[in-house]
């Protein structure tokens, strides 16, 4: 068999433009950062993963360069010179040298998954059981914009791209006008798609009890984190009053925080990122959690580019658990990627691509001109 011994690993962090300006809770991006990783085979198999966080470290506390030198000075070290397919050991052994750095490892995590079916010229997805779907619904996320835009934008991805679900992004500014600006919107367009809302943690427990029924009146179909991510009683409180199914994000980071969210009973929903999990083997626990204790889940995204949001699309079709559709449109987000081809949207559902791998290749001409000098 080909050596799968790694020989090197690489990182450079790509910043890389917007198609327009992606407004959240507490800031906002016109480029997002990608710390683009490379795991090399000694048979000379590249594998590609992506260190990304939603537009900065706002989110949770990592950010493209602390993942740049953990990466490089803590994580390489464990894998160079140990063979791919003991992915398993290797990851073991990062926990001795690194705590918590979850976006980190999930970088690393997907390149060596990457590169180890490329070795076996096999699609990722066959690596994680097989896919059993070849595209997956995505909802389209709007950033925090003025109603028009909103308006404006929602229309364009429903003639464009056949989205048939919405995410709009809440948290900053005064909650009254935001819920004003959202209900007006679902008014507008709810009885030709679905909107839910994300609120990245940022509503205190009487300010959520306070706006999430007149959101719910309105016709919002699922809020996403209203409160801080430590506060399960109060998320618990809001699952059970409101009678609108709620979905935790940052309130799970890790299978043991979806254990505690299922223990507690505090969500419907967990928004399963691969990045913010620490990659395919840890989302694979939280799956299994979370489909064992009946709670469904939503293959969620960092805003990755082409490589990170391929890796969690085959992680998604070859996952049962994730059941709840998925908002895999990171690259959409951006105005140019960076592979030979880009992935396939459209009539609302993203498709699987084919090949060896993630299925996709690099464009290094475009890796350069985004590359940070
Ligand atoms: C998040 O918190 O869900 C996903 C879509 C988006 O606009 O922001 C992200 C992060
Ligand atoms: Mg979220």
């Amino acid at each position: 068999m080909a050596d799968l011994t790694i020989n090197k690993v690489e990182t450079r962090i790509l910043d890389v433009p917007l198609f327009r300006p992606h407004g959240f809770a507490t800031t906002t991006a016109t480029a997002q950062p990608i710390l683009l990783v490379t795991v090399t085979l000694e048979n000379g198999v590249v594998g590609f993963g992506e260190g990304v966080v939603p537009g900065g470290p706002w989110w949770g506390g990592e950010s493209v360069e602390t993942m740049q030198a953990i990466i490089e000075r803590y994580l390489a070290p464990v894998m160079v010179g140990r063979p791919v397919n003991e992915l398993s050991g290797i990851l073991v052994d990062f926990e001795k040298v690194v705590a918590n750095d979850r976006f980190a490892k999930a970088a690393v995590d997907i390149a060596m998954h990457d590169a180890w079916a490329r070795a076996l010229d096999i699609p990722l997805a066959d690596l994680l059981g097989g896919a059993f779907r070849k595209e997956l619904d995505v909802t389209w996320a709007l950033g925090v914009l003025p109603l028009d835009e909103a308006v404006g934008e929602v229309e364009e991805k429903i003639a464009e791209t056949g989205h048939k679900s919405f995410k709009l992004k809440m948290g900053s500014g005064d909650p009254a006008t935001d819920t004003q600006r959202i209900s007006e919107l679902v008014e507008k367009l709810g009885d030709r798609v679905s909107f839910r809302i994300d609120v990245n943690a940022r509503w205190d427990r009487l300010t959520a009890l306070r706006f999430l029924p007149k959101l719910a009146e309105a016709g919002v179909e699922l809020f996403e984190q209203p409160t801080p991510a430590h506060d399960l009683d109060t998320l618990r409180e809001i699952t059970t009053r409101i009678g609108v199914p709620v979905m935790a994000d940052e309130s799970v980071c890790s299978p043991a925080d979806a254990l505690e969210v299922v223990k507690r009973q505090a969500a419907d929903v967990i928004a399963l990122k691969t990045t913010k999990l620490g990659g395919l083997k840890e989302s694979a626990k939280v799956a299994a959690i979370a489909e064992t204790a009946g709670l469904a889940c939503h293959g969620a995204t960092s805003l990755e580019g082409p490589f990170g949001t391929a890796a969690s699309l085959h992680f998604a079709a070859a996952t049962p658990a994730i059941s709840y559709g998925t908002e895999l449109f990171g690259p959409m987000l951006l105005k140019e990627s960076y592979t030979t081809e880009d992935l396939v949207y459209e009539n609302g559902v993203v498709k699987l691509p084919e090949g060896p791998g993630s299925g996709l290749e690099p464009d290094w001409d475009k890796i350069e001109s985004f590359t940070r000098k």
